[in-house]
């Protein structure tokens, strides 16, 4: 049936009746929650089967987007937003007097990523799907998403976060998809004349079953499918397991994500979710292939995996397993297919997230795939012989010193490799992995990150989105490359008075949830001032907490200048559970607010605010609110960023070191309306190469350095001796790993002209306008296009008509 307001209203009325025998008004928040999003549900059903089919149908390649992190954050709205429903929705909800955003808010976060490695995927997942290529989701059910984060007495504490708690509407438990994975035991290889039969001893088998998401495309009917993996015990396998510890070792299988590395326990729990994931998605998609007859020898022409960073490298072993064992494939004939099939996506350079793991560890976890990796290396290694020197070889093989590089692995693997930015790409080569771009160049390509504009703009800025709307008319919905019509207005005073209204709207909005969250009362008049990612040390919150400290001590001695602008710091930043240094960071940041937002003398003139919990539907509140946005890694650091596009699309001034997507940002909206500062990555690597740097001296030679890393010693910030004593050590006598003692005058000074910008309102609601305008360069829909082109050899379907989703 046809979409529209009154007919929708009925169907709400009947379905809360059907489901909870309630009047609207009985209901609470949840229920009206339930019962929308079943409605929601039961809507794009047909779609999500209708797509499933024409996929088949039309017997095209498919994509397999593989990833042990999914953050897709709220659905709802983003499921209205998709099928064309929401204005509508909206209203007729309103008609019956409930508040659509208040119903939103019960829905919990699906928070199975860390960060921007798994919201990438998520974002990803959208575009696929609007972009209306087939494209799915392969990852993992947790049980618990990532931690909750609360303060207490200004440190972090980790507390579950119990997602499914309240159930997930969302999903679909698909019992007759389910496949079993083995892991452990022992294994053979039995001579059966052409081939060799391995034999498993002691295994244990897990029954993996999938649970769906459908992943509804923007107005064109396309829906796809995310496909997480839960474990159970086979029911042919109950008797294995008597005890109570051993049952509870199938559900630790997937109960948490990212288990705490530090101990060689965690480590293996990690390793064997790697590999579940991998095999029960590997599995899944053999089996559907078969069904359709298509002979396992082309399987490269209609199968495409992506790894998403190294967790899913062993997809590479696992499907030589698959064609070479089950299928009896040769050797280099499944070869050949696998690396057609696997492409492979790098997110960093930092030497310690690039993932090794010991031989031994391996064997345990599955030995089949570790003899396979070894065939592999073998091979690899036979190869190269005579055509490279011994030590490339040595440097470029799988295992190396009884551990298995996965990078290596990914690499060799597959026809693909990307990095994430242009600069962060060319560092790839350049650098980090030069000898493979020299063994396979034309494997290496770039894929700048992107994000997606209908949440970060449509959903979370409605306020912005109406002006947009007004001054150059709805096309940029479509396609985010069309904000660049706003260029036109950059002097026209109407516009530029709305959008900074819009703002402001923004700005009051957060200031009475930061009131309500914290009791901190903050000034609209102030400059918004966000970090909000991750707490890493290369990231640098603490060059920020140093300029806060500056300014904190400037006031206080009277120093400041008569230009000052107020400003409210705003951050979000979890801790992993067992980075120690980071959350000493976090302990002071916060002592540092407690210090500033109680000092009388202090007053509106600076703020500080650390919200707890750092998560999507936060960073929905905090982004369209925000002036300014601090994307100040070291540079060469941060692969590419991703908050940093969603904050320029939001009218927000990016303050910015010249590494990852930050530099393309630069390139867009020019150097007049960006505040670029600090060393750049060929300074940083000349420091490195000549091992010059000698933060001590920093320390010693400026006054200002000192006064300000004083203050993290001598008491005046109160409450975090032993915090405050770990930062000082790190910047002065461990020689200050991120540069930031040199960073910081040149922070300072950049710093100085955002004040005098944002006392010229004007000019600055004309850069905002710039980069809103720009912005619309990083859309996803636009990356993916990109990965379907040069790397996946995917197309869209025809698609019939375009529109709002039926009733
Ligand atoms: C998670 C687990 C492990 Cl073992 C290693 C890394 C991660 C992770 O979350 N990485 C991550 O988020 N990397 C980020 O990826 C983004 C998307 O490409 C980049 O924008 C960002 O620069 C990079 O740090």
């Amino acid at each position: 049936m046809d979409f529209n307001k009154e007919v929708f209203k009925e169907k709400f009325k009947n379905r809360l009746d059907e489901k909870y025998a309630l009047d609207v008004k009985d209901a609470t928040p949840q229920e009206l929650y339930l019962t929308l999003s079943s409605i929601v549900r039961s809507s794009y059903s047909r779609y999500w089967r209708k797509t499933w089919k024409k996929y088949m149908e039309d017997g095209k390649k498919q994509i397999y987007y593989f990833s042990i992190e999914f953050l897709p954050g709220r659905l709802l709205m983003s499921n209205l937003l998709n099928m064309g429903w929401l204005e509508t929705v909206r209203d007729a909800l309103k008609d019956l007097d409930i508040d659509l955003d208040e119903i939103a808010e019960v829905e919990k976060d699906m928070a199975l990523g860390n960060g921007g490695l798994g919201r990438l995927a998520s974002a990803f997942m959208d575009s696929l799907a609007s972009d209306g290529l087939p494209g799915n989701g392969n990852g993992i059910r947790y049980r618990y998403g990532l931690f909750k984060q609360k303060f207490i007495d200004g440190y972090q504490i980790e507390l579950p976060n119990e997602w499914l708690d309240s159930g997930n509407p969302w999903e679909i438990r698909r019992e007759s998809k389910s496949v079993t994975v083995r892991l452990g035991g022992k294994v053979y290889l039995v001579d059966r004349g052409n081939y060799l039969e391995p034999v498993y001893e002691d295994a244990q088998l897990i029954k993996a079953v999938p649970y769906d998401t459908a992943i509804v495309g923007y107005k064109n009917g396309t829906v796809n499918t995310m496909r997480l993996w839960d474990a159970e015990i086979p029911s042919s396998e109950e008797a294995k397991y008597r005890t109570i510890e051993q049952r509870r070792e199938v559900e630790d299988l997937v109960s948490v994500l990212y288990p705490d590395d530090s101990k060689e326990s965690g480590r293996i729990l990690r390793l064997k979710q790697e590999y579940f994931f991998v095999s029960a998605g590997i599995q899944s998609i053999v089996r559907h292939f078969k069904k359709y007859n298509k002979s396992m020898n082309k399987i490269g022409e209609y199968i495409g995996i992506h790894i998403n960073d190294t967790h899913p490298a062993m997809s590479v072993a696992e499907l030589m397993r698959i064609l070479v064992d089950e299928e009896h494939m040769s050797w280099d004939d499944a070869w050949k297919q696998t690396v057609a099939v696997m492409s492979y996506t790098n997110h960093t350079i930092m030497a310690e997230a690039l993932e090794k793991w010991p031989v031994h560890i391996m064997q345990q976890v599955q030995p089949r795939i570790l003899q396979i990796i070894q065939e592999i290396d073998r091979r690899f290694v036979e190869e190269k012989q005579g055509k490279y020197a011994r030590d490339m070889i040595e440097r470029t093989r799988i295992i190396k010193d009884n551990q298995v590089r996965m990078a290596n692995l990914s690499i060799i693997g597959s026809h693909s490799t990307n990095g994430v930015a242009k600069l962060h790409t060319e560092l790839l080569k350049d650098d980090v992995l030069h000898d493979f771009y020299v063994m396979y160049p034309e494997r290496f390509n770039n894929k700048t990150n992107g994000i997606t504009d209908r949440r970060w703009l449509q959903i979370a800025n409605p306020e912005l989105s109406k002006v947009l709307d007004k001054a150059i008319g709805t096309e940029w919905r479509q396609d985010p490359t069309k904000l660049q019509k706003l260029l036109k207005h950059q002097n026209d005073n109407k516009v530029l008075n709305q959008i900074a209204n819009a703002k402001l709207k923004n700005k009051e909005r957060l200031a009475k949830f930061i009131e309500k969250e914290t009791g901190i009362k903050v000034s609209t008049d102030a400059i918004f001032d966000v970090q909000i990612k991750r707490l890493h040390a290369y990231k640098r919150q603490l060059l920020k907490l140093m300029h806060i400290v500056k300014l904190y001590l400037d006031i206080k001695q009277g120093k400041v200048a008569s230009d000052f602008q107020p400003r409210v710091f705003i951050f979000g930043a979890k801790a992993a559970p067992s980075y120690y240094y980071a959350k000493a960071i976090i302990k002071c940041i916060n002592e540092v607010a407690n210090m500033v937002n109680n000092d009388p003398e202090i007053g509106d003139k600076l703020k500080v605010v650390f919200l707890e919990d750092y998560r999507v539907s936060l960073a929905e509140k905090i982004i369209p609110a925000a002036n300014i946005s601090e994307q100040i890694s070291l540079a060469s650091k941060e692969a590419s960023g991703t908050s940093n596009m969603k904050l320029m699309l939001n009218g927000a001034l990016t303050v910015a070191t010249l590494d990852g997507a930050n530099i393309e940002i630069k390139d867009y909206v020019g150097e007049d309306n960006i505040f670029i500062f600090g060393l750049t990555k060929d300074e940083v690597y000349d420091y490195y190469n000549n091992g010059n740097y000698h933060s001590y001296d920093y320390y010693n030679n400026h006054e200002e350095i000192r006064r300000v890393l004083n203050a993290f010693v001598d008491g005046t910030i109160p409450n975090c001796q032993a915090e405050g004593q770990e930062i000082f050590d790190s910047l002065t006598k461990y020689n200050d790993e991120y540069f930031v003692l040199r960073d910081f005058e040149s922070y300072v000074n950049i710093q100085e002209m955002v004040d005098r910008t944002y006392s010229n309102k004007r000019h600055w609601n004309q850069m905002s306008l710039v980069n809103i305008a720009y912005g619309g360069m990083f859309s996803s829909d636009d990356t993916i296009k990109r990965y379907a082109e040069d790397i996946w050899n995917i197309s869209p379907l025809k698609d019939e008509k375009h529109g709002t989703y039926s009733l």
